[in-house]
């Protein structure tokens, strides 16, 4: 798996070159106490095998970091692992140089070697964290953050995290090797038989893809490259799969706020408290107008918190399906006395593909300051899936250009998604609100991953108030890897 790591660091040296932006010295913060993190290894057991992966360990073992609003995230990060690492604290508004990205924000951590970060903690709610190197995350190298907000009328509340994760007992350089090599005999098949010296287009495809869909009558195939390009083994919830589900006991006619991290490396799901109706009361760590129903999508990398209900005696599951399939993940909430009963991994029908429904229902809760719009820019999304190359704005990372943003300035993009997948776009160091959905305006979710269907676009508008360098990417990690990477970088304003 090295030559996947080396690929990515070759890549991201470009950048570090111009930047200047050096790694933190260990012992800047010497006298400070800090809070242990280990990249580390750990055995799971997944269908009954038992498989080593990468894993992260805090003071509070492997489940996550629990942190207040108003802290200082002062950590020490260990790199225990043969290769090197690093790792960004998704979603955390922070100095860029601690932004745990390679080449953007500083240099990966050496094996046995260890990184200190020393920032105040701005923001209250659910994030997680995990590695920017390589594919580190989809090996497990992820784990909950959740920063408690000391004023929270809810605070009381039992909480339950579920983090989600796509399993696979594959090698995922070989997965990657292979999605490439699938797309490339799929451009020789086309060769061969239809269009001899050169293949589909984009937009060919396109159209071929919406016939097919149309043939099977709208129904979504798991199987079509449109929703999933990764087969898994496996779909965890807290590490575990509803072969043998976390049962997490409650109060007695309790309400539990549970966090829900999609941690999973190119997995969309749809959320479910078994058929009940459940409250969401944030996205990606921030309040939204609440909503109450019994299906939530959650894209990957986003978070959702919902409110639910857990009757006297009942047992309540929290499901999350797959889009596109019947494959399912979850825990289990149980009352006192409550008989907890088996939950197969497989629902009795496949969840249709995630779009922007819920997405257009979220009104923040937390809007930022009215301010008008003082920069526009269009991010374009493309790609040749054929050859699966992924691209924002014209290359490959990095032969792409950057973003760039004037300090100070309302910046809205319109990230305009040409492809036949839906792309989760995160911006790291800042948080967005949504502002148009498919040309429609919206006073939409204030948040840091967005959802950008196929075909379709997304308006963002965010404070360009954090001067650095800040990754922008798909967070479907192999999109990622084959080329959907760019940045934001600001100039003064003159
Ligand atoms: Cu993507």
């Amino acid at each position: 798996m090295t030559h996947g790591l080396a690929t990515r660091r070759n890549v991201l040296t470009g950048i570090a070159a111009t930047t200047a932006l050096a790694g933190l010295p260990t012992g800047a913060f010497a006298r400070k106490p800090k809070i242990e993190i280990e990249a580390t290894t750990r055995e799971i057991e997944v269908g009954g095998k038992l498989v080593k992966r990468l894993a992260l360990k805090g003071p509070q073992g492997m489940d996550g970091l629990r942190m207040k609003k108003g802290d200082d995230f002062a950590v020490r990060l260990t790199n225990r692992l043969s290769e090197e690492t690093l790792i960004h604290w998704h979603g955390l508004i922070l100095p860029p140089s601690q932004d745990g990205v390679p080449g953007i924000s500083a240099p990966p951590i050496p094996p046995g070697g260890s990184a200190e970060y020393d920032f105040p903690l701005v923001q209250a709610g659910t994030y997680w964290m995990h590695s920017h190197v390589g594919l580190q995350e989809q090996l497990g190298l992820a784990m909950p953050l959740i920063l408690e907000d000391p004023d929270d009328p809810l605070r009381d509340l039992q909480e339950v995290v579920l983090f989600l994760e796509d399993f696979t007992f594959k090698d995922p350089y070989e997965i990657l090797k292979t999605l490439r090599l699938g797309g490339m005999m799929a451009m020789e098949h086309q060769h061969d038989h239809t269009m001899k010296g050169h293949a589909h287009s984009m937009a060919e495809s396109m159209k071929l893809a919406a016939e097919k869909m149309k043939m099977g009558g709208g129904k979504m195939d798991p199987s079509k490259p449109d929703l999933n390009d990764v087969d898994y083994d496996a779909y965890l919830a807290n590490s575990r799969t509803l072969q043998d589900p976390e049962v997490v006991k409650v109060e007695a006619n309790a309400k539990v706020r549970v966090r829900i991290i999609n941690g999973g490396a190119s997995t969309n799901f749809h959320i479910s408290a078994g058929g009940r109706t459940a409250r969401l009361i944030a996205v990606d760590g921030e309040p939204v107008a609440p909503i109450d129903d019994t299906v939530f999508p959650i894209s990957i990398a986003q978070r959702l918190d919902l409110l639910v209900d857990v009757p006297a005696g009942a047992a309540v599951p929290i499901l999350a399906q797959r889009e596109g399939d019947t494959a399912r993940t979850g825990l289990i909430l149980a009352a006192p006395g409550a008989s907890v009963a088996k939950v197969s991994d497989n629902a009795d029908k496949a969840a249709g593909a995630m779009g922007v429904e819920l997405e257009t229902r979220l009104v923040t809760a937390a809007p930022l300051p009215p301010r008008p719009i003082s920069a526009e820019l269009t991010s374009s999304l493309t790609g040749n899936m054929q050859r699966y190359v992924w691209i924002i704005d014209g290359a490959p990372y990095p032969r792409n250009k950057p973003l760039v943003v004037t300090t100070g300035q309302r910046t809205a993009v319109r990230i305009r998604n040409e492809t036949g997948m839906s792309h989760p776009m995160h911006l790291h160091g800042h948080v967005f609100q949504v502002i148009e959905i498919g040309g429609l305006p919206v006073d939409g979710a204030v948040r840091d991953t967005v959802l950008v269907p196929p075909m379709s676009n997304v308006m963002i508008a965010f404070d360009a108030d954090n001067p650095g360098n800040w990754a922008y990417h798909c967070h479907n990690l192999y999109h990622m890897e084959a080329g959907m990477f760019s940045y934001l970088a600001y100039v003064p304003a003159t």
